[in-house]
């Protein structure tokens, strides 16, 4: 597709005109910007409405518990107070984000939409995760501008201080020495100036050749525009970096002409030019339909040119939310700092599309001269080709971690459940383990994604099955001391003889995870792998696993599936079978790791060529009454399974003790 210049003005954007800043305002959220200039008559209907608008809010703060947006307080929001529900009163939840430019953030039930289930305590509580990163109460969405400074893990991430749903957007802070257990620190930024008063969303920290830290994200303003602000911390000397500044001078960016005010956000770390004197950002947005990548060139992060035309566009994918744009190693199992390139290198290119809520990513080649990024392969582009997770796994955000020379890669994890019980619980989203990113030597066309090796702290005692036997259509039980936390890894042979006599009819040809029937379908070569969560009848139960196709050309096709379809009883849960191809090479065994966390399953095939992530709610397979099996669903092979568990601690998290420092 031709480049698109911004000095051009195209008549068929939605939106062709450019955001006026507005220069010089006060710092209070509730000043009326200057520099509007407005006639008598219009300034007189505005002051009328004001005043009736404040009274509405006087009423409704009046009427509201004690606010908890307090600038760098101490605490870390509290539980909205749960209402009873009862099942006629429950309709589909309002739409949350979409109003103000952002993916849809309420989750919608695709199917039993009215139905209810009557969740005790105990099941409730039970869904809260062990040693994921979630806030103490609340809602939490992307993670963001994630470094290492002076020791400390810093994790900042999309807070609503009042609430288990989406909304007043604030950046949430927890500091950790090794990315596991975690310390809540005051809020890092609250929407308190006309240019975020709607909500400080996503960005991304650069850590400069002299240690300074720059802090780019979006502010969404008054007048629902999405601009990008600049902050800094207070005392770099601070490990814990505490205070944040926002530049007097935001935002330091506005959608360029023929860019929509509301399609123009989440600015990434920032690379060197080629010539080493200038820093380099992408912002996600669209054309039309087109999801497209902008870059921006600046010296001191507060005065920036646009490059012409886009690093790249992919038409079909529409706005193109949380980029991320990083280089990977081909040759060293090292991660790479944001600002390396080289004929040892390529490029990754995220985009989180806004259209589908899916993290997309294809391995390519920049050319910082013509500022373009080529992929590998036109068929897996960004947006068409592969995604970083296969279940829910969304807005995610890399780091290069300079402390132990790696890439670290997070993402937010949604609930799948009803929003009215995200209400109950009083809390709503997980984040990712954080997973190291290379590229795999092996295939040369996808990244690997790995738990960082911090986790296995977490490891206790483990259970070992050897060489098990699985037979067509046969279960294993497999005992475990704490199945609701559990580090799973297992591989599975399959017998030769019968594969390689095997060929599979045409229908398998199409087979697909999401679309196939789950694991209750049959096939000669699959399903095989493990349930998790599975109650003592099977009633309940979450099966990951492999189902290979074969078509009479011998050419065998390996799929990795999680299957939520018998997850939990209760209606008014997603149910939904997850998943894609995984390449499996020439001696390679079937090998998967899965890190049950209570509601939260992670799943990685192939050393973590494929991943998928679940979020399941049982009923009857929770605590003590939960199980984990082997299985074999196929029906002409048997497979041999050898499988590890490790029983998993549980993270410290908590409120940073900033009163004994
Ligand atoms: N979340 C933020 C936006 C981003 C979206 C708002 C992705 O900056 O585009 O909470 O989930």
């Amino acid at each position: 597709m031709a480049n698109y210049s911004f000095r051009r003005q195209p008549d068929d954007l939605e939106n062709a005109t450019s955001y006026t800043s507005i220069p010089d305002q006060p710092e209070a959220a509730s000043s009326i910007p200057v520099g509007h200039r407005r006639s008598k008559k219009l300034l007189a209907g505005i002051l009328f409405s004001s005043v009736f608008l404040l009274s509405l809010i006087l009423l409704y703060v009046n009427q509201q518990p004690e606010s908890q947006t307090k600038v760098n307080g101490t605490n870390q929001g509290k539980s909205s107070t749960p209402k009873p529900i009862t099942p006629a009163a429950r309709t589909a939840p309002p739409s949350r984000g979409v109003s103000q430019g952002v993916s849809e953030k309420t989750f919608r039930l695709t199917s039993g939409e009215n139905a209810t289930y009557s969740w005790t305590n105990a099941m409730l509580s039970w869904q809260r995760t062990a040693y994921h990163f979630q806030p103490e109460h609340n809602w939490m969405n992307d993670p963001n501008g994630p470094l290492f400074h002076k020791g400390w893990y810093h994790l900042f991430y999309q807070y609503n201080p009042d609430s288990a749903v989406w909304g007043t957007i604030t950046w949430g802070h927890a500091v950790s020495k090794d990315l596991i257990h975690w310390l809540y620190l005051p809020f890092a930024m609250v929407p308190d100036h006309w240019y975020d008063i709607k909500g400080v969303w996503t960005g991304s920290a650069t850590i400069l050749p002299d240690g300074q830290i720059v802090m780019l994200y979006t502010g969404d303003t008054y007048d629902v525009v999405q601009v990008q602000c600049l902050a800094y911390p207070a005392n770099l000397s601070d490990p814990l970096l505490l205070d944040w500044v926002k530049y007097s001078g935001n935002p330091v960016l506005v959608p360029p002409p023929g860019i929509g005010p509301k399609d123009f956000r989440d600015p990434t770390t920032a690379w060197l030019s080629p010539d080493g004197d200038k820093w380099r950002i992408t912002i996600g947005s669209k054309l039309n339909k087109t999801g497209i990548s902008l870059v921006y060139e600046t010296v001191d992060f507060k005065t920036y040119d646009m490059l012409d035309g886009y690093m790249h566009a992919v038409p079909g994918t529409g706005m193109w939310e949380c980029v991320d744009f990083y280089p990977v190693s081909i040759k060293e199992v090292n991660g790479l700092d944001t600002s390396v390139n080289g004929p040892s290198v390529k490029h990754v290119l995220k985009a989180s599309l806004d259209d589908d809520k899916n993290d997309y990513y294809a391995l390519g080649v920049y050319d910082p001269i013509e500022n373009k990024w080529i992929p590998d392969d036109p068929e897996l582009d960004v947006g068409i080709g592969l995604r970083y997770d296969y279940g829910k796994f969304y807005a995610s955000k890399t780091f290069y971690d300079q402390n132990k020379q790696r890439r670290i890669l997070w993402g937010w994890i949604r609930e799948t459940d009803s929003e009215d019980d995200d209400i109950l619980k009083g809390w709503a989203s997980v984040q990712s383990i954080p997973r190291t990113v290379v590229f795999d030597q092996k295939t040369g066309s996808n990244i690997l994604q790995w738990p960082v090796s911090e986790v296995e702290e977490l490891r206790s005692e483990s259970v070992e099955f050897g060489n098990v036997k699985l037979g067509p259509g046969s279960i294993f039980p497999l005992k475990v001391d704490t199945p609701s936390q559990l580090d799973i890894v297992a591989s599975f042979e399959i017998d030769e003889d019968a594969f390689e006599g095997t060929v599979e009819v045409d229908a398998d040809a199409s087979y697909s995870c999401p679309t196939s029937g789950g694991a209750a379908n049959r096939g000669k070569l699959g399903p095989f792998g493990v349930i998790v969560l599975g109650d003592k009848t099977l009633s309940e139960g979450t099966p990951i696993y492999f189902y290979i196709t074969k078509g009479a050309n011998g050419k065998a096709e390996t799929h990795f599936c999680a299957d939520e379809l018998r997850s939990s009883l209760a209606p008014d849960v997603e149910k939904v079978v997850y998943g894609s191809k995984v390449p499996v090479l020439d001696g390679e065994k079937y090998s998967l790791r899965s890190l049950v966390d209570h509601s939260i399953v992670e799943s990685f095939a192939q050393g973590g060529r494929t991943v998928i992530t679940s979020r399941v709610y049982p009923t009857k397979a929770v605590d003590g009454a939960a199980r984990v099996y082997l299985f074999n669903n196929a029906t002409k092979v048997s497979v041999t399974a050898s499988v590890k568990m490790w029983n998993m601690g549980t993270a410290d998290i908590r409120t940073f003790p900033l009163n004994e420092l």
